[in-house]
């Protein structure tokens, strides 16, 4: 395997080159159900996206802050601020994108606006050599595992109706939100009802220290893991909850960077990490923390933020990556939109696995009455 740095010749030898036109947009697409978490109840997405234009070429990036601070710190708005005022200033042709994200560097924080710029010039380079994403990052194409996030349902049998329709469709692994006064006599029926399935449970940071021995009952219940049960920027008292635990942490909110990472696998915080390109600053920190995992033995994951078609694509590129060796957040997109903004949308095929688009980039074409519909603003620099 590559060094965890390595990328390909072009990251540092290619420069960028000259963009006609750049665009930042807001979209909003209603969910087909709410999403519910312990941290906040979403009814649709809203994403900031950024639209890079050259010659016969139009390339995108999807901002995965939500216009809220509820999951993350990072909002719609920081981001738009981040990239108008910071990081678009610094996007000159001459340079390669190795010495971009260098520049970005600069900039403390602010992971989600950094991802989106990244994204899309990802997504231009690859489509400016007519290849697929995967392939301009040196990853062979293959089928990618599904898995599918169940939000807090009113009801236990609402919840188990979920769980059978995911079953049913052919899902992987089944992941379902949790929270105090919805958790272990929750997973105890969805676990009786499917004694087999790939399960886990995510907290979002609703528990602390002191929940520990109630948490351990979850211990009974073969889930695959427990994502994110403590504090959203907490390692080190995750560490003192995984002695306490059988089930697998997994840390999802916690792990902004290769640090965060590295950080939480020496303090044995976790025994899985939920990789969200998003949330790590992008694709590139994302593949580094992948092999990461590789060489340190934790299995990782493709986190979701219930992207539109543009940032799900980008995750599917994403996970040919070596490291991604669990389903992730990977669901069709049925799941969360009556219409997306992109085609062609995803689909679980029969034994639940999603093809890789054909086409280049990032594999999906914007469909340009759609994004009509769904635009709430949009913006030209440059
Ligand atoms: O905690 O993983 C999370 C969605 C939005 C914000 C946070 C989370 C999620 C999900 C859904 O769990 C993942 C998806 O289906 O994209
Ligand atoms: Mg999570």
């Amino acid at each position: 395997m590559p060094g965890i740095e390595t990328f390909p010749d072009w990251f540092e030898k290619e420069a960028i080159g000259p963009i006609d036109k750049i665009e930042l947009l807001t979209v909003r697409l209603p969910f087909v159900a709410p999403f519910g978490t312990s941290v906040a109840v979403w009814n649709c997405k809203e994403a900031l996206l950024v639209r890079l234009e050259d010659k016969d070429i139009i390339a995108w990036g999807e901002c995965v802050a939500d216009p809220d601070p509820y999951y993350a710190s990072e909002t719609t708005s920081t981001a738009r601020h981040m990239l108008k005022d910071f990081l678009l200033p610094e996007l000159k042709p001459g340079l390669t994108l190795s010495r971009l994200l260098g520049q970005f560097g600069r900039v403390r924080g602010h992971q989600m606006a950094k991802a989106a710029l990244e994204n899309a010039l990802l997504d231009l380079l690859a489509k400016r050599r007519g290849l697929p994403l995967h392939k301009l990052l040196g990853f062979p194409a293959k089928r990618i595992m599904s898995g599918i996030s169940i939000g807090i349902q009113e009801t236990i049998v609402k919840l188990l109706d979920k769980v059978a329709e995911a079953v049913a469709t052919g899902y992987h692994r089944v992941k379902m939100k949790i929270q105090h006064g919805q958790d272990v006599e929750w997973v105890e029926a969805v676990r009786r009802r499917f004694p087999d399935l790939a399960l886990m449970a995510d907290a979002n940071g609703d528990y602390t220290l002191a929940d520990a021995g109630y948490l351990s009952r979850l211990d009974d219940f073969k889930l695959t893991m427990i994502e994110q049960p403590l504090s959203y920027h907490d390692i080190y008292q995750h560490s003192l909850l995984q002695a306490q635990l059988k089930t697998p942490i997994c840390l999802d909110e916690s792990i902004h960077d290769i640090g965060d990472a590295e950080a939480a696998i020496a303090l044995k915080s976790c025994r899985v990490i939920n990789i969200k390109q998003g949330r790590v600053g992008g694709v590139l920190e994302a593949i580094k923390i992948a092999r990461l995992c590789v060489a340190s033995g934790i299995p990782a994951w493709s986190g979701g933020m219930d992207e539109t078609g543009i940032g799900r694509a980008l995750n599917i590129q994403l996970q040919t990556a070596p490291g991604f060796t669990l389903p992730g957040d990977t669901s069709e997109t049925s799941r969360y939109f009556h219409e997306d903004i992109v085609e062609p949308g995803v689909e679980l095929a029969r034994d639940g696995f999603i093809e890789i688009p054909p086409g280049p980039g990032s594999g999906v074409e914007v469909v340009a009455d759609r994004l009509e519909r769904y635009l709430l603003h949009r913006e030209r620099f440059g």
